[in-house]
């Protein structure tokens, strides 16, 4: 006994009359408009503005954000048999007042929540208006800022005045857009008697017996138009793999629970643990008649997920566990796939987080500055055997207080909360990013001085929202956070800690200098893919320092960075190319680096979350997919990185050890053979050693000295091989290496859909790319920095639709390698 349609045709939209802001041409234009949607994408398929992923348009077109918008629609309607109309918005972005037939129905200034309002007394049977003005963010938020005085953030604008996406103003990684729209769906609902207002399903696993039993508690809120109507009850089924289908009814007062017992569920895992089985969980509002009034489904899953966050000898541990196995988190952090998140949909999202999982990355991290994704990012991730950690929406800034801006945080955490607590993959809600950390080292304790800063909602309300909403989640307040406002938010020793120091100011080695309990971020830049940068700049000469090349670096002092964290390892870029290869090369070394060590220390350390997997943009930035969806370098670097079975040379005291890290379910029983080698081949020393390591545990085994210690550092370096696991250490810095020139001899085969490249060597070859991509936009291969060893040969598979230039595939600069690098003369400019 409802009715539901969707409002998302027949949308128009044009700036508010008397802006000069806005070009005369488009005054008194009328645009065509998508909802959902926003004014960017409308204006774009309008042809009304240039696109600011492209050059510096993003400077070009920031008019628009500062611009005030009408949207308008007419739809008709009648009345029908329904007691009760209602408009309901997902989203709205977000400084919005609302008309329906010219008539005020609401303002809205809160973009991560939705709004209902009743419009039956201003609906009439026929024609009927929607309007929706959208006021500039930036104005909203800087005349808050003024009115309850400044508050410290980062950027530009004080996007923390605003509850708006973050990262919409710019970033370090992000073009300022700042968006406005109907940036999620829009419909009118009609029903009578009741509907459900929320349904709150609390999955868990009963621990007796020999027969796994899941249980799902339904809390639900039940809104009537009559609220001594009787007879009604709430009903609940569950049906899904290796159960019976089952089935409860209740009487459904105004906040009915209902209980669901189904003996013999199987468990979710993360993908790398198991399977993923999905139940569905329909729940029904019936009349006394016997009428379906309204319905909820929603895909759930069964596991137990615990953290350890109890001091113990070394500080205070953050230590995962899924259906009673802790594991070591392989994650990644996330930020919003397109800095337009109404383009991004199912399919881009499958796509996304399939690679990450690819990868072998077992958590996602969504970021503070970002937004609370749609369902469909958290079904994938359900589906994928993804574990998410999902940020409250506060990212390095300090936040007011006031009781306005807290009542808007407070409902939008609720929402949020409920609306993903069916999720299996959700494992964690944190109330902030860096915004403890801020007060603790930033300056802020001076700016601030005793007024609020967010204390009050990381601290207090966040926490008490998830413990009255969904206690079976737990909740952290930062990240970073010790567990304590008296040990420094950043301490290694205690929970999650940012170790941003390596890239801002050290060189990546110093991330030996670290054994955290947890890394929730940690990173190192690149310039995106070649095909993606060249599409998104057309500098006249491009080069690392061309106009068009620093517009898509955001990041402070950024190429300065590049170019310092390049120079202890590599030579100096000659050319536009050799800085693109090195500095992705290099990349993609800090990262293996870091990770391996971390993964070493396995047990006081317990998770990596890398910053970051994906870019809104085409842009330099620590991303490992780029902006067109492209994997970097590094991206294979993290797939080697993460694998379940990690075979790593690591430093111990003044000892080298080869270790075995395992996070797989199974023993590794292996040998190891530790080779030194020459350049070319040569053993000079060699050792083995047969090695059982446990499930989830890793194992040292140290290299003898007469292995260890080369003659010559420039011209020797090991190879440690178990089973199909290899990994090198090398003396000497590359820039220092007597690394010989490739003379590789590339053999190239079409096939269906692509080529066969046989790369072989007499030499050893390191960090050999093969940029396809600059040779087809739409190629894509399946490894980069591939080390070659002497006399081998490795095999890259080339997925193209269209032919390629053969010899073009097989020299540089499409294949590319370190030897190449320094046994080339350097040309003293960095011009392409
Ligand atoms: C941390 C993140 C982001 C930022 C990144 C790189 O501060 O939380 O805010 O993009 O470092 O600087």
């Amino acid at each position: 006994m409802s009715l539901t349609r969707h409002l998302h045709s027949g949308w128009s939209v044009s700036a508010q009359p008397g802006q000069d802001a806005v070009p005369h041409d488009l005054r008194d234009r009328v645009f065509e408009a998508s909802v959902p949607g926003c004014i960017h994408t409308d204006l774009l398929a309008a042809q009304a503005i240039a696109d600011p992923y492209v050059d510096s348009n993003e400077l070009e077109v920031a008019w628009v954000g500062r611009t005030a918008w009408r949207y308008c629609c007419t739809f008709s309607w009648s009345p029908g048999d329904f007691e009760r109309h209602e408009l309901v918005f997902d989203g709205l972005d977000t400084v919005a007042s609302i008309t329906v037939n010219g008539v005020l129905l609401g303002n809205t200034a809160n973009m991560h929540r939705s709004y209902r309002f009743d419009v039956a007394s201003l609906l009439r049977e026929g024609d009927n208006e929607l309007a929706i003005t959208f006021e500039p963010a930036v104005a909203f938020a800087q005349a808050a800022a003024d009115r309850l005085g400044a508050l410290p953030h980062v950027n530009t604008d004080p996007y923390n005045f605003i509850r708006k996406m973050a990262c919409s103003f710019g970033w370090d990684w992000g073009l300022s857009t700042v968006t406005a729209g109907i940036w999620r769906p829009v419909r009118l609902v009609s029903w009578s008697k009741a509907r459900l207002a929320r349904v709150r399903p609390t999955a868990s696993v009963q621990p007796d017996g020999d027969v796994p039993v899941g249980r799902v508690v339904i809390d639900a809120d039940v809104a009537w138009t009559d609220r001594t109507a009787a007879g009604f009850v709430l009903r609940a089924q569950l049906c899904g793999p290796g159960i019976a289908a089952v089935q409860v009814e209740v009487p459904a007062a105004e906040a009915p629970q209902a209980m669901l017992e189904a003996p013999g569920i199987a468990l979710w895992w993360p993908h790398s643990l198991g399977a993923q089985p999905l139940y569905d969980l329909r729940v029904e509002l019936v009349d006394a008649a016997g009428a379906i009034l309204d319905s909820w489904c929603s895909r759930i899953g069964f596991r137990t997920v615990e953290w350890d966050t109890a001091p113990d000898e070394h500080g205070r541990a953050f230590t995962v566990s899924i259906n009673g196995q802790p594991i070591f988190v392989r994650g990644v952090n996330w930020i919003p796939d397109d800095a337009f998140p109404s383009r991004v949909d199912r399919p881009r999202y499958a796509d996304r987080l399939g690679q990450a999982r690819d990868a072998h990355v077992d958590l996602i991290r969504v970021w503070g500055g970002g937004i609370y994704e749609s369902d469909d990012f958290y079904d994938v991730c359900n589906e994928l055997g993804l574990l998410v950690w999902q940020d409250f929406l506060f990212a390095c800034a300090a936040y007011p207080e006031d009781p306005a801006y807290a009542a808007e945080v407070e409902a939008e955490a609720r929402e949020a909360v409920a609306r993903l607590m069916p999720h299996p993959s959700l494992v964690l809600w944190n109330g902030n990013n860096e915004n403890i950390w801020g007060w603790y080292d930033w300056g802020w304790q001076e700016q601030v001085g005793d007024r609020p800063w967010g204390s009050g909602y990381y601290l207090d309300l966040l926490p008490r929202v998830v413990a009255e909403t969904d206690p079976s989640r737990t909740y952290w307040a930062g990240s970073p956070y010790s567990g304590s406002m008296d040990v420094h938010p950043n301490d290694p020793d205690h929970g999650p800690m940012h170790i941003w120091d390596v890239w801002n100011e050290r060189d990546y080695t110093a991330y030996r200098d670290y054994v955290p309990r947890f890394v929730s971020e940690f990173g190192y830049q690149a310039p995106p893919t070649w095909a993606t940068l060249t599409r998104a700049v057309h500098d006249e000469v491009l080069a690392a320092d061309s106009p068009g090349v620093l517009h898509h670096q955001k990041a402070d002092d950024g190429n300065g960075k590049l170019a310092r964290g390049l120079a202890p390892h590599l030579p100096e870029p000659a050319n536009v190319d050799d800085w693109h290869y090195l500095t992705q090369v290099n990349q993609g070394r800090a990262l293996t680096l870091g990770i391996e060590h971390f993964r070493s220390h396995r047990g006081r350390c317990m998770g990596t979350v890398w910053w970051q997997l994906n870019d809104c943009w085409p842009v330099t930035s620590w991303a490992v997919i780029d902006g067109d969806a492209r994997p970097k370098p590094a991206f294979y670097a993290l797939q080697r990185a993460y694998a379940d079975r990690l075979l790593t040379v690591q430093p111990r005291g003044d000892r080298l050890c080869v270790i075995l890290v395992n996070d797989s379910a199974q023993e590794w029983v292996t040998t190891i053979d530790v080779l030194r080698l020459s350049m070319t081949g040569t053993v000079l020393a060699v050792q083995a050693a047969d090695v059982r390591c446990g499930p989830f545990a890793t194992v040292e085994v140290a290299v003898d000295e007469r292995v260890a210690r080369p003659v010559d550092t420039a011209a020797e370096f090991l190879s440690a091989t178990a089973g199909d696991r290899r990994t090198t250490w090398w003396f000497a810095e590359d820039r220092d290496l007597s690394l010989p020139p490739a003379e590789v001899a590339v053999a190239v085969t079409r096939r269906t859909g692509g080529y066969d490249v046989r790369i072989s060597s007499q030499v050893v070859v390191k960090d050999l790319c093969l940029y396809a991509d600059r040779l087809h936009p739409a190629a894509v291969v399946n490894d980069a920095l591939v080390t070659v060893m002497p006399g081998g040969t490795v095999e890259l598979r080339v997925e193209c639709p269209d032919q390629l230039n053969q010899a073009e595939l097989a020299s540089a600069p499409v294949l590319r390698c370190i030897n190449d690098v320094v046994n080339s003369a350097v040309v003293p400019n960095m011009q392409g």
